[in-house]
């Protein structure tokens, strides 16, 4: 080697050999043996400390594929002030939209928020990792109801985020007896006040469950006759509604804009809390209710999935699901945080409905290849005039 490579390659090495001083040692790196170890902390490690995993460092921003207003705004925040890795938001409107930009090939998801049903889905198709329970020890503030979901007992994949229920959302000061059907809903009079101006959820699942438990049938029939009875009757429907959406149905509520929208009750509760005008029930034939999971698509990579795991279980910290549950209005399943949530939150009926209410609740399943019918069912009405 000539002198003048000899001497560039010392002068590298130096600034290297200053920078690392700087920045200090990588975490996987051995400390010299002879140097004195470092001071121990006097305090306990903050619970979001990135958690010793050979070799992976966490990524230092993560994108997270989530419903829309459903995080409390300061979490983000709050996670990158403790861990240095910053999140960004990317929104869905519905399961299948997910479940569709997953399938086609999206990458880049640290983390994804899907229904119960999607869940099992995506299990299925390979489409989720496996967490590390290590990375997690947060999960023991879950409650064990939600360790046992059908879709993934013991938590293999998921972590319930929160769970609601979808029912009818209407603006009080405008409506004095809101309808408490879904006859009111899908054969709604020329003469109903709400008559033109209400919306439906733009999810195929959601909407068709509503249709056929209104019909009497099971929301998850696999009968084709009962489908396309229930296909006819929203395609009826379309006539007085003023269009399916699944993210500003409550603001227009509030605004009085719209007077009655089929929703989820956290949304409805959030917007009643801005606009103080908003009321929600379960209509007499029944509702359905869900499970949202934080989970970590299989294209993540290591350090991606490492800080996922460790949003997780900064998710799972007793203050930071109270936090998440005071800001949504829905039903959270870490018992550490209900601990620390206040009698209006535990007490209120909208969030956890009382016994009678339960009974009359459906969960949506997955109907393997069965869901291609309800797909092609949701177009026809779609493309109805
Ligand atoms: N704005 C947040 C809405 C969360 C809805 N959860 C999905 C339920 C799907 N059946």
């Amino acid at each position: 080697m000539k002198r003048k490579q000899l001497f560039t390659l010392l002068v590298i090495l130096i600034i290297a050999m200053m920078a690392l001083a700087a920045c200090g040692a990588p975490a996987t790196e051995a400390p010299p043996p002879t140097e004195a170890p470092a001071a121990q902390p006097t305090e306990a490690p903050p619970p979001t400390e990135a958690p010793s995993q050979e070799g992976i460092e966490p990524a230092k921003e993560i994108v997270i594929y989530n419903w829309s207003d459903y995080v409390a705004p300061e979490m983000y925040d709050l996670f990158e002030q403790e861990t240095g890795i910053k999140v960004i938001e990317d929104n869905f409107s519905s399961n299948e939209d997910l479940l569709a930009k997953l399938q086609g090939g999206a990458a880049g998801y640290a983390l994804i928020v899907p229904s119960d049903y999607t869940v099992a889905i995506m299990i299925e198709e390979g489409m989720l990792a496996k967490l590390d329970h290590n990375n997690i020890p947060n999960l023991k503030n879950l409650d064990e109801e939600f360790t046992k979901m059908y879709y993934d007992p013991g938590n293999e994949y998921c972590v319930t985020y929160l769970w609601g229920t979808t029912g009818i959302g209407y603006n009080k000061d405008q409506l004095e007896k809101p309808p408490t059907s879904w006859k009111q809903i899908f054969e709604a009079q020329e003469s109903d006040p709400w008559y033109g101006r209400m919306t439906l959820l733009d999810d195929v699942r959601e909407v068709f469950s509503a249709a056929l438990i209104y019909l009497g049938y099971d929301n998850n029939s696999t009968d084709e006759a009962q489908l396309a009875e229930a296909r006819d009757l929203l395609i009826n429907a379309k006539k007085g509604i003023s269009g399916f959406d699944s993210d500003t149905y409550e603001e227009l509520i509030g605004s009085g804009e719209n007077l009655v929208a089929h929703g989820w009750n956290g949304d409805f509760l959030q917007a009643d809390d801005e606009f103080g005008n908003i009321g929600y029930l379960i209509p007499e034939e029944g509702g359905t209710i869900w499970i949202d999971n934080m989970c970590i698509p299989a294209t993540a990579t290591p350090e991606e999935k490492l800080a996922a795991e460790m949003y997780i279980n900064f998710v799972l910290r007793p203050d930071i699901g109270a936090m998440l549950a005071d800001y949504t209005y829905y039903a959270t399943p870490n018992k550490a945080a209900l601990a620390e949530m206040s009698e209006e939150y535990t007490g209120n009926p909208i969030i956890f409905p009382p016994d009678e209410v339960r009974a009359k609740l459906r969960l949506i399943k997955p109907l393997g290849e069965f869901e291609s019918v309800y797909q092609r069912m949701w177009d026809e009405i779609k493309a109805a005039q």
